[in-house]
Order: structure tokens, then C-alpha cells, then sequence
């Protein structure tokens, strides 16, 4: 090395040295209104991995669907279009019924069983992801879902022929064997499709139906609690592995964070938001024992649907949470 170069390297090496590692901004996409829990919760973990990296890795938060529509994060996210985000699983139950084990009917009521099945079934969920390309972090219950209508509903005959807004499979399912016409609504379009026609009914949490106060267009809420289905937020997997160890550790622990934090914000929410829906003008209360007992009639279909989807993997999955 002639005397030039030497200078030449050992100022590249003082800046490298003196230079921080190169910041990087990942967008994050999410589907849900910037005041619901989830949202809340994503945004709390994107400003603990901004801080527990030193701001070397910054996560941007984009509620409400404004920067990819809740249908287009998986594929956006998969393709590396964003490098993180947050959907919706059991709406991608047509690509792989365990992205719906959530959301069988009637297998859990309570947060508590809930989170007894996704102990089990959430490291399979995990493998199918990683076969999409994507790195599970965390995920979030929703509160348990009931039924809206525009009217007093006390059976399925009550039912037949309405619109009804589906967000799955499942709840299209439902639709389907209870008389109903599903049409499939994003939340963020929830309230523009009740305004205009295009839905008169819905399956979803209090959560929803207070955030997109939907006592503007509808009556009745019906407490059934026929499932909680989960949020989750995943990173790209290559964009994963091109992290270093210490950033993917900020990211683990801030995910911990998030989902401990998720769990009780989520459990909070439900209580408060039944009341919104009382205070906005709705009759909230437990479906009647004739609507009860049809809704289960029909979930034993959808579940044996499942099962036979699913086949032994799904199976084992049921079993072993039934004999916990
Ligand atoms: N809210 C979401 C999914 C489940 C829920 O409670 C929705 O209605 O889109």
C-alpha cells in the first residue's frame, strides 16, 4: 500500500467507526382503526424496537388500512413490498385451514381457553407462515364474537335473506348455512357498507362494532361468544434474516411486550366497548337459548367442515387441546 492508500483506509475505517450502523425505516401496515387496542399495541411495539435498537432499526406504524387494505397486507408483507405488518389470520383460512383454527365455532368462549388453544396451535401456525415467507412476532386476540342485525333476531328463520358482512371463510360459511348473503368488508369499509346497503348484518367483536359506531345503522348486538379470532404481526423472512442477531433480540423481546400487552388491552376493550354500543343507542345482550342452540348446530357442521380440511395435523391440534 503506498502511502495515499494508507490514508485513504485508515480514514474509511475512522468514519466506519465513528458512523452508525445504517438506520434503517420499515413501514408497518395494519387494518384496524388507529384508536382500536391493536393498533395501540403495534404502535407501542414499533417505538420499543425504534428505542431498544438505538433507532438503528425505525418501525412506522400505518392504521386503518392507509397504506395496504387489510386483504393486501399478507401478500405485501410475503413479497416484500412492506417489511413488516399485522392481519387478520383466519381470514386466510381459504389458503390454509389452520390459519382459521381460531375460529372454529363454539370450541372456545373465554380469553382463557382461547389462549389454551393457541398455545397449542400457534407453533403450526408459525410453520405455515415461515412457508409464506413470513416471520411470526406476536399475535392478539380479538374479544369473543357476537351477532349484529337491524332488527330483534330470537332464531335463524329471523335471518333468512339478510346481507350479512363476512371477513373469512368461516363467517362466509356461517352466512351460507344460516340463510344469509355474505359479502366480504374490510372493518375500515364497515360503516360505508352498512350507510349504503351493501351489508345489514355482522358477525365481529363489541371492539368493531364500536370503533366503526355502528349504532348508526344497526340495533341489536347478540352476545354468543362463538370465537376469538387473532391479529398477527409477521415480518418478512428475508428481510428477517438480513437482520443482526442484537436487532432480531429487540425485536423478540419488544414482540413479548406486545403480546402481554395485547392480551390485557384486549380483555379491557370488551367490557368498554359493549357499554359503547348501550350508549350509542343498542340492545346489547345474550342471544336467546332457540338462536343459541341453531348457531351451535351449524358450528358442528362448520367444524366437521374444518376438521376434514385440516386433516390429522388439525385434528391432533383439536385433540390434544380438548384433552388438556
Ligand atoms: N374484528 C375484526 C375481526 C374480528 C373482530 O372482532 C373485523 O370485524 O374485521
Amino acid at each position: 500500500m503506498n502511502k495515499t492508500n494508507k490514508l485513504l483506509a485508515g480514514l474509511a475505517a475512522a468514519v466506519a467507526l465513528a458512523a452508525p450502523a445504517m438506520a434503517e425505516k420499515w413501514d408497518m401496515p395494519m387494518a384496524y382503526a388507529a384508536t382500536n387496542f391493536h393498533s395501540e399495541v403495534g404502535a407501542n411495539f414499533a417505538q420499543c424496537v425504534t428505542d431498544g435498537t438505538g433507532g438503528a432499526l425505525e418501525i412506522v406504524t400505518h392504521p386503518s388500512g392507509s397504506l395496504y387494505s387489510g386483504s393486501e397486507i399478507k401478500r405485501a408483507v410475503q413479497t416484500g413490498q412492506a417489511n413488516i405488518g399485522e392481519r387478520l389470520l383466519s381470514a386466510h383460512q381459504n389458503e390454509n385451514p389452520l390459519y382459521g383454527v381460531d375460529s372454529i365455532p363454539f370450541l372456545v368462549s373465554s380469553f382463557d381457553e382461547h389462549e389454551a388453544l393457541w398455545d397449542i396451535a400457534g407453533p403450526a401456525v408459525q410453520k405455515v407462515l415461515a412457508d409464506d415467507n413470513l416471520h411470526y412476532l406476536y399475535s392478539v386476540p380479538w374479544p369473543p364474537q357476537g351477532v349484529y342485525f337491524n332488527k330483534e333476531v330470537n332464531s335463524v328463520a329471523d335471518l333468512k335473506g339478510l346481507k350479512f358482512r363476512s371477513y373469512s371463510t368461516s363467517t362466509a360459511r356461517m352466512a351460507e348455512l344460516t340463510g344469509m348473503l355474505p359479502v366480504q368488508v374490510e372493518a375500515a369499509e364497515l360503516s360505508q357498507a352498512l350507510a349504503t346497503g351493501v351489508a345489514e348484518s355482522f358477525i365481529s367483536s363489541g371492539a368493531t362494532g364500536y370503533d366503526r359506531k355502528v349504532w348508526e345503522h344497526l340495533s341489536h348486538f347478540y352476545e354468543v361468544d362463538a370465537w376469538l379470532p387473532r391479529n398477527a404481526v409477521f415480518v418478512n423472512m428475508d428481510a428477517w434474516n438480513g437482520l443482526d442477531e442484537a436487532t432480531q433480540v429487540a425485536l423478540t423481546d419488544c414482540a413479548a411486550k406486545a403480546k402481554a400487552e395485547g392480551l390485557a388491552r384486549s380483555k379491557d376493550y370488551t367490557a368498554f366497548t359493549l357499554n359503547g354500543l348501550m350508549e350509542g343507542g343498542m340492545m346489547v345482550q345474550r342471544a336467546g337459548g332457540m338462536l343459541v342452540d341453531e348457531l351451535k348446530a351449524i358450528g358442528e357442521i362448520m367444524t366437521s367442515e374444518w376438521l376434514e380440511n385440516a386433516g390429522d395435523e388439525g385434528r391432533a391440534i383439536i385433540e390434544a387441546f380438548k384433552n388438556r
